[in-house]
């Protein structure tokens, strides 16, 4: 049995704009990202998700809505990657860079797709819209999907 490691990643959006985090360190270096990271042992999901934004972006979420579940497999590793993606328009703050990210908005139909993980192009259009999906990945490197599923989930 794999091991599943728990993470969070949340889009904050404003209007016809999306933020995005330019990842300055660690994993996805390079790449445009929502904000998170691992969920700790002594917190919940949501809490965490909470957590890293404030951390990453300087902003305050008190709502946020559950936007899916993602999980990626990467080829030749053990763990797989569990990330839960949060979505809200309201927040408090102004983004701010962080050690670990350069904030920027981004117009909806101008998202940095090239330069962001690959994936998210795919699952994208379910957050913008609302519609809530559940994915799986499988990743030959960081840059290659070898397999994916991708549905819509129930919202509850
Ligand atoms: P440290 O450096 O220990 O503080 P931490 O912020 O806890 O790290 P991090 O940044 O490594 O964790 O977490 C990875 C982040 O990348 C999470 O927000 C989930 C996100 N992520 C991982 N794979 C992704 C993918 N394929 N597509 C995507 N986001 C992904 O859009
Ligand atoms: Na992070
Ligand atoms: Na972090």
């Amino acid at each position: 049995m794999a091991k599943i490691k728990l993470y969070t990643l949340a889009l904050i959006r404003n209007d016809g704009n999306i933020l995005l985090g330019m990842k300055k360190r660690g994993f996805g270096v390079g790449r445009w990202n929502g904000f998170g990271g691992k969920v700790h042992s002594d917190e919940t999901i949501l809490e965490a998700a909470k957590r890293e934004l404030l951390e990453e972006s300087g902003l305050t979420v008190n709502e946020f809505q559950e936007a899916g579940i993602l999980k990626f497999e990467f080829l030749g590793e053990p763990e797989i990657m569990e990330v839960h993606v949060f979505t809200t328009n309201k927040y408090e703050g102004t983004p701010t860079e962080s050690e670990e990210m350069q904030p920027k908005w981004f117009p909806i139909s101008e998202v940095p797709f090239n330069d962001m993980w690959p994936d998210d192009i795919l699952w994208f259009p379910f957050l913008l819209k609302g519609q809530k999906f559940s994915g799986y990945f499988k990743f030959k490197g960081h840059s290659e999907i070898l397999d994916y599923t991708l549905e819509p989930a129930c919202s509850d």
